[in-house]
């Protein structure tokens, strides 16, 4: 299945990686797409529209022309990717592959989620310069 004659578009904030890897794939790959900025430090993933479209309430989703919603980076890249060369033939590479994909989500997202948290919080009690520093 090609992916080249479906539209789609690409539900991500601009400062988050998880998008980012999505938009990447997305462009390695010539895949045209429309992007939707969702600003998640304001709350855009939180609301009714969104929400119908990601009960989660995160970025990335991709909305496929024909097949709906989708989101988790992870699953949206392997979707991108199917049948090229971004996914190794042969099976043992391509568990390698997955090796990545699940190690980066268990440590570089949570990693990244506790500097996220640390940032809210920097700002919420008013750290000097921490709005300045992470907006
Ligand atoms: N495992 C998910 C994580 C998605 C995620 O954490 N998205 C963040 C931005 S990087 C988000 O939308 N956060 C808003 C929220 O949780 O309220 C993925 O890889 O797509």
């Amino acid at each position: 299945m090609s992916l080249d004659n479906e539209s789609m578009t690409i539900y991500g904030d601009s400062i988050s990686g998880n998008c980012l890897k999505v938009k990447f794939v997305a462009d390695r790959l010539g895949l045209p797409y429309d992007w939707v900025e969702v600003s998640v430090l304001k709350g855009e993933t939180r609301t009714p529209d969104f929400l119908a479209m990601n009960p989660a309430g995160q970025v990335p989703v991709v909305l496929f022309a024909d097949d709906g919603p989708l989101a988790q980076s992870n699953a949206i890249m392997l979707h991108l990717a199917q049948n090229t060369d971004l996914i190794p033939d042969d099976a043992f590479d391509r568990a390698l592959m997955f090796q990545w994909l699940f190690w980066e989500q268990k440590f570089v997202e949570v990693l990244s989620r506790n500097i996220n948290g640390l940032m809210e919080a920097s700002i919420a009690v008013g750290t000097p310069g921490a709005r300045a520093i992470f907006q």
